[in-house]
């Protein structure tokens, strides 16, 4: 099996700077040599930069549209060219608004793909809803097809997902009219309450039903400040009551046993904001238990 890492040093989409050297810092705590080591052929020189000369407009309420849009489109090509080459594309973030361009080139490929969202935010804000202008809060919303900016823009042939197949895992922080969406679209929720219930083991099983089954692909998008920020406190919105350590690891090896994912995006991880760069050595781990690492 082989991997592409894709890097995308992109954190526009973000209320703050500092997710751009997500990638980079995700990099140097030895991911390509952990995944190698897992048995994996790895591609890791891919990195997505913007365009020289793109800026959006001053004073409109979304904030660097076409910033997005761009590193979105160069993103979406080379997430499909990876699969194209029989690659599982890895892609690493900057801000969550680039699962965009990971949504548009994949579902070239896979017609009715399954997604996996974990995170404090449910990321369904529209450009008429969104409180902070902040594109990476309408990222899930424009998967499904609800905002003004749409997959086929991005990538020839791509398409919305469907609602159905779309589960969301660790929220705990989400704004009004996205509650209203989550309550009226069709999609599943797993919020804080319902992991601290079941347990995450259970919640995982779903999850695994709900965009496994009659899909044909499922991508998994993690935001790590779904993970508690006493963990990872490097990130731009953390939110107290997140996943623990375990839980996180758990939910990584679970995914990994049931061989369901296909891709996968590691967002958020901002280093200025880190304490010892622990966060950027916890997604390394992280990924390492998505791909099979094992404790024994
Ligand atoms: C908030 C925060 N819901 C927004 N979203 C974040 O700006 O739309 N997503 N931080 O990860
Ligand atoms: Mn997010
Ligand atoms: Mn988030
Ligand atoms: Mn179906």
């Amino acid at each position: 099996q082989s991997i592409s890492i894709i890097r995308v040093p992109f954190g526009l989409g973000a209320g703050r700077p500092g997710s751009e050297h997500g990638p980079d810092s995700i990099m140097k705590f030895g991911l390509a040599k952990k995944l190698a080591g897992l048995g994996y052929d790895v591609e890791a020189d891919r990195s997505i930069r913007l365009p020289e000369g793109v800026r959006s407009p001053a004073g409109t309420k979304m904030k660097h549209v076409q910033e997005v849009l761009a590193v979105c489109t160069r993103l979406g090509e080379a997430v499909s060219e990876a699969v194209a080459d029989g690659r599982i594309p890895l892609v690493l973030g900057g801000d969550h608004s680039i699962a965009i361009g990971s949504l548009a080139g994949l579902t070239r490929h896979y017609g009715n793909m399954g997604v996996i969202w974990v995170d404090a935010h449910s990321d369904l804000n529209t450009e008429s809803t969104s409180p902070s202008g902040n594109m990476h809060g309408i990222s899930l919303a424009a998967g499904l097809g609800l905002t003004h900016l749409k997959l086929k823009q991005i990538a020839e042939g791509a398409a919305s997902l469907k609602a159905e197949h779309c589960v969301i895992i660790g929220a705990r922080d989400l704004d009004r009219d996205e509650k209203a969406l989550i309550r009226s679209c069709g999609l599943t929720c797993f919020t804080m309450h319902e992991i601290d219930r079941l347990g995450i083991e259970q919640v995982v099983r779903e999850a695994l039903r709900i965009a496994g089954q009659g899909t044909d692909g499922v991508h998994l998008s993690f935001d790590i400040d779904s993970v508690d920020p006493i963990e990872a406190p490097g990130t731009g919105t953390p939110v107290r009551g997140g996943l623990s350590y375990r839980e996180a690891h758990l939910l990584l090896e679970l995914l990994s046993e049931s061989g369901a994912v296909t891709s996968a995006d590691f967002v958020e991880v901002n280093p200025l904001l880190d304490r010892n760069n622990q966060t950027s050595k916890l997604a390394v781990e992280l990924i390492g238990s998505l791909f099979g690492s094992r404790i024994l």
